[in-house]
């Protein structure tokens, strides 16, 4: 089954209303290729749903960055499933590394949040990757697969999960993982879903690379076989996005 390529813009906690205006309209004025070459979903903080939601393009979709583990209820400070569902926000990305490690959410944690997002009709990105540490002792492999496990372990179907490869040494850091790099990660993510949730999984679902994604760089990481698209920081808040979206073609 074809894999549709996949670019997400996470501009994580940054901008203002007259820089979202900014870039929504870049955004719409842009000439990208179609819907059936590419899905692209961008990703602004929570406060700017609504407005991306009024001004953005139909074509592209919205994702928040985070959500509330269960059902919204007395947790201060939280954003539930539901009223992204209620927004009308189809997306949202989960177990980003700056939350495993700035906030302690624990594999477990992403995972029941996984969970419950998919039961209220979210499709989730699913972010896994391993430390430089980690990395450096040989346990990337080891490190991804036991937070995808997790994730296994409480959903029913992988029909609307997206799996980002970010690795954390490469976030932010202007370090892009070699296509080499990324390329192996996915294919192990990939013989991982094949041996235990099934073939089908395996090959249907995306797996898409995060980590310093520039316009320089996309076109080789993209033309790895097992790289189905980005998830895009810092370079999804400039013009050169559209150069990664177009990396697609
Ligand atoms: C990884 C990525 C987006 P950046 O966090 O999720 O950010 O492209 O800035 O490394």
């Amino acid at each position: 089954m074809a894999r549709k390529f996949f670019v997400g813009g996470n501009w994580k906690c940054n901008g203002t209303i007259d820089d979202v205006k900014k870039i929504v309209t870049m955004l719409n004025e842009t000439e990208v290729p179609s819907e059936d070459i590419v899905e692209v979903v961008v990703s602004p903080p929570f406060v700017f749903l609504p407005l991306v939601k009024a001004l953005l393009r139909s074509d592209f979709a919205i994702a928040a960055q985070n959500c509330w583990v269960r059902r919204g209820g007395a947790f201060t400070g939280e954003i539930s499933a539901e009223m992204l569902v209620n927004l009308g926000i189809p997306w949202v990305i989960l177990g980003h590394s700056e939350r495993r490690s700035l906030l302690g959410e624990s594999n477990d944690f992403v995972a029941d949040k996984v969970g419950y997002a998919l039961s209220q009709g979210l499709m989730v990105i699913a972010c896994v990757g391993e430390t430089l540490e980690q990395r450096e002792a040989g346990s990337t492999m080891d490190v991804v697969a036991a937070q995808t496990k997790a994730i296994t372990e409480k959903i029913t179907h992988w029909t609307n999960i997206v799996l980002a490869y970010e690795p954390v040494w490469a976030i932010g850091t202007g370090k892009v993982a070699t296509p080499a790099q990324a390329q192996e990660v996915h294919v192990g993510l990939r013989k991982w879903l094949s041996e235990y949730v099934s073939s089908e999984v395996a090959s249907s679902t995306r797996i898409i690379y995060g980590g310093s994604v520039n316009a320089a760089n996309c076109k080789e990481l993209a033309a790895q076989p097992d790289v189905d698209g980005f998830l895009v920081g810092g370079a999804s808040l400039k013009p050169e996005f559209v150069e990664i979206i177009k990396s697609a073609t």
